[in-house]
């Protein structure tokens, strides 16, 4: 079986941890054996200090690596901060993104890799093969996609000095000022002139079951979606999709996920998400209590959402699996 999963950072790295345990605990082969792809998002990559960050990237192979700091869900474990307060000593900014020691060196790898020439593809290689993730693991795209965003003007009195009235990188928005300042668009730039990476839209086209984890549904999925291409091969294919909210009872599982919907206008609810997906959903896993109207192709099916320990997240991804070998199966017989 071939599994393909579009993924952002922490929440999506957590559920295909989940997933990998489920498949290899699992007594059917084919589940035990599935080949999983994860075509992640890089619209959060960054500059900074000279090197290339790919934070989505980066924790999907440091989780499903057994690297990852757990309590952030970002970052490598057991981190130290040497060069940071270095940096900082030379008044060098920013100051509010925090890059580890350890995490430091991925940043100095991939950054030579690509001023060598290599793509970004080649360099997320270079590294999985340290971490071997369990996975394939593929960015969106080898070209560079960042996100933006334009800040709404704000009292800086209570805003810590941001003014806003003024476009940020993402990271800036969501690590600096914790997407307390309210967005009026969010964009994410070079997509629309972007080419899916190598490998992604063959792990689409090809995929018997496609995944969309609890990530972000508009910076994270949202984006990865955006890349001219995946969408329209979603939309051909005959697998099925099926989906986990990222909601639970009208707040974001985890993140601040509502303040980009918010943005774009649409109501923090797995009903609204779901519409978000609209066309590419055939399966819809949400939270007990979250109503979601049946529209013809699309099942609904409530589980418990929380990813709170490994049993209960490799039951998730468990579940996310069952509807869509489900309907599979319906679609067979049919
Ligand atoms: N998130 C933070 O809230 N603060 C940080 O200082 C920070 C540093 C960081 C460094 C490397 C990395 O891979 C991720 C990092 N993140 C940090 C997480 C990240 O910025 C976001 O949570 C994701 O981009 C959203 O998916």
């Amino acid at each position: 079986m071939r599994i393909t999963a579009l993924a952002g950072g922490v929440g999506g790295a957590r559920f295909l941890r989940g997933l990998l345990a489920h498949l290899r605990a699992d007594e059917d082969p084919a589940r035990r054996d599935a080949r999983v792809t994860v075509i992640s998002n890089t619209a959060d990559d960054i500059t900074l200090h000279g090197l290339r960050v790919s934070p989505d990237l980066d924790s999907v192979m440091y989780t499903l690596g057994g690297g990852i700091d757990e309590g952030r869900g970002w970052g490598r474990s057991e981190e130290t901060s040497g060069v940071a307060d270095e940096l900082a000593a030379y008044g060098q900014s920013p100051t509010w993104f925090t890059l580890g020691d350890k995490d430091l060196a991925t940043h100095v790898v991939r950054s030579r890799l690509l001023a060598e020439g290599r793509t970004l593809s080649e360099a997320t290689a270079v590294l999985c093969e340290r971490w071997r993730p369990g996975v394939r693991l593929l960015p969106m795209t080898d070209d560079v996609v960042e996100t933006h965003v334009d800040l709404a003007p704000v009292d800086p009195a209570a805003h810590h000095g941001e003014a806003g009235g003024r476009r940020v990188h993402f990271q800036e928005w969501w690590v600096r000022l914790h997407a307390a300042v309210p967005a009026l668009a969010i964009e994410p730039v070079g997509a629309a002139q972007a080419r899916p990476a190598p490998g992604v839209l063959e792990a689409l086209r090809e995929a018997d079951v496609v995944l969309l984890p609890p990530s972000n549904p508009v910076v994270s999925i949202g984006t990865i979606l955006s890349v001219p291409g995946v969408r329209e091969v979603l939309l051909a294919r005959s697998a099925p999709v099926v989906g986990v909210s990222p909601v639970i009872a009208g707040a974001p599982v985890r993140g601040m996920a509502d303040a980009c919907l918010s943005a774009i206008g649409v109501p923090t609810t797995a009903a609204a998400v779901a519409g978000l997906y609209e066309g590419l959903l055939d399966g819809w896993l949400v939270a007990e209590g979250d109503d979601v109207p049946a529209r013809p192709g699309l099942t609904v099916r409530s589980r418990p959402l929380l990813m709170s320990d490994a049993p209960a997240t490799a039951a998730l991804a468990g579940a996310a699996l069952d509807l869509a070998l489900d309907l599979v199966r319906k679609d067979r017989a049919a």
